[in-house]
């Protein structure tokens, strides 16, 4: 007889979090339930994920085809106020009319009718799921197969899809995944990318202006082809490089356009590949108009990266590596993961040699992660300090239930639990204004309590990860994607 090792949670309290959202709130304010907001922190925390998980009596396929819904908590002197709201997609307001599953997912979900009410439709339907970010006055829900959707900042009512005043196309691929450069060359930037792939894939880097009178506008823009398929979810930068990594992955469309899978299910790895680093001269920056340069990237496969910077005549990344592609089979029910079967995220440095052209590999962590940061005033640049998610475990794959600050040089840690009931999201840290130490500010977390089925937002202090409030919501937040912080 196997005896199932014991977990520091319980499978019901993490899947009771796959709930739709049936409540937009405006305005709501939060009380703390311990400890006090502090009146320093002024701004918004913004997060996206998805908000829909059900659509007459059919669950999504997997929680990242879930319709975007936008939750802000904005702080204003010690006082916290909510807002909710789905972002009125062109799916979102065809299904809520219809009260039907419409269209399928990229990850899986169908639409009713099986295999043959699903072949040769080939459209993705925009969810704006992915990230929420300000971009001058506007506010974008992002999903990185589209363009962006348009968001009243204050009130986060739809403006509609935007094309960014022309710089986009109709349809065009846009990252979920943009980086805030502090000023490094100059002015303060939204760096992002867009790809469109095929046998050869083609990256479009784009900086905008984010502050002043022109802030949104479009001020750096070049396009590079590289051989082979491409899935980048992610990059990073540095003041002179936009870094990406080419996974060994290929994709192979035939079962999306049968009605066999979603479009996402089609990608899978490529046992023995090997993976590229692709750097990109940033326009803004002293390699202005070079060629890209071809490094090889270490096995494993990386959606996310923590950070990259330049140190001589290296690049270094660091970057969350799994073994391998986490698939999702046709036949698998995302609640019922078996977490001990799934790869997990470990973080990792490269250290890329542009002169030999040598990549050196290590892991500078045990423990799984996601979602992990710097101070973003040292985007780009050489961090001492990581906040990330983690598993309660120090080792083996579970969900994420704790926040942890790690010391990147010495390896020492920091770690706020809400373990065994609750589960923690993208962890964002956020500057005490003012502050001159890298660890000087707050990290703010939205958390699902399974004992409560509500979600609540959890304030540390970014030094040593105590406590400093927690408010429990009105609502229930689905485990969720991507947010940011806007200072206003
Ligand atoms: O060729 C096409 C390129 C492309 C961009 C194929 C395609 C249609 C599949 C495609 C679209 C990709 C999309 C829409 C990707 C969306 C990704 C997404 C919503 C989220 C990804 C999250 C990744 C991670 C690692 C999250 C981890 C979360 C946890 C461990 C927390 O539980
Ligand atoms: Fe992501």
């Amino acid at each position: 007889m196997t005896v199932a090792p014991a977990r520091p949670y319980n499978r019901s309290d993490w899947a009771s979090s796959f709930v739709n959202v049936d409540e937009e709130l405006t305005d709501v304010a939060l009380t703390p339930v311990r400890g006090v907001v502090p009146a320093e922190l002024q701004g918004t925390f913004y997060r996206n994920g998805p908000g829909r998980l059900e659509r007459d009596g059919q669950r999504v396929h997997h929680p990242f085809d879930g319709d975007g819904m936008i939750a802000a908590m904005r702080f204003d002197n010690g006082r916290v106020q909510l807002t909710n709201r789905f972002v009125r997609t062109e799916g979102w307001l065809a299904e809520e009319k219809a009260d039907k599953v419409l269209y399928r997912g990229v990850f899986g979900s169908q639409k009713p009718g099986g295999r043959l009410a699903n072949a040769f439709d080939l459209r993705l339907k925009n969810i704006a799921n992915t990230n929420v970010v300000r971009l001058g006055d506007q506010l974008l829900a992002l999903w990185e197969a589209a363009e962006p959707h348009a968001l009243d900042p204050q009130s986060l009512e739809t403006r509609g899809l935007s094309r960014l005043d022309g710089v986009l196309k109709k349809g065009e691929a846009f990252s979920a995944h943009p980086r805030f450069d502090p000023g490094h060359n100059g002015r303060p930037s939204m760096v992002t990318f867009g790809v469109k792939t095929g046998p050869r894939s083609t990256i479009r880097l784009m900086e905008f202006a984010t502050e002043g009178p022109d802030a949104g506008t479009l001020l750096h823009d070049r396009s590079d082809s590289f051989p082979g398929f491409a899935f980048l979810h992610d990059f990073a930068i540095t003041p002179n490089w936009a870094v990406f990594l080419q996974n060994a992955i290929a994709f192979n469309p035939l079962p999306f356009v049968t009605g066999e899978k979603g479009a996402a299910q089609c990608l899978q790895s490529k046992p023995g590949g090997k993976g590229r680093f692709w750097l990109i001269p940033r326009d803004s920056g002293e390699f202005a108009g070079q060629k890209p340069r071809i490094l090889e990237a270490p096995e494993g496969f990386v959606f996310h990266h923590l950070n990259a910077f330049e140190d001589g005549d290296h690049v270094v990344v660091e970057s969350i590596v799994y073994d391998d592609f986490p698939s999702i089979g046709p036949d698998d029910d995302f609640a019922e993961v078996d977490f001990d079967t799934v790869p997990e995220g470990i973080l990792h440095r490269c250290r890329l040699d542009l002169s030999r052209e040598i990549v050196n590999t290590e892991r500078i962590s045990e423990r799984t992660c996601e979602f992990a940061m710097v101070n973003p005033e040292r985007q780009g640049l050489s961090a001492q300090f990581a906040w990330m998610a983690v598993a309660e475990r120090e080792t083996g794959n579970d969900p994420l239930q704790a926040v942890q600050k790690l010391d990147l040089s010495s390896g020492a840690t920091h770690t706020w639990s809400a373990a065994p009931r609750g589960f923690v999201s993208e962890p964002l840290m956020v500057r005490r204004p003012g502050a001159e130490a890298e660890d000087d500010g707050w990290v703010l977390d939205l958390v699902w309590n399974g004992a409560r089925r509500a979600s609540d937002l959890v304030i540390l202090n970014a030094r040593d990860l105590s406590e400093v409030a927690v408010l429990e919501l009105p609502l229930a937040v689905p485990h969720g994607l991507h947010g940011s912080w806007a200072a206003e």
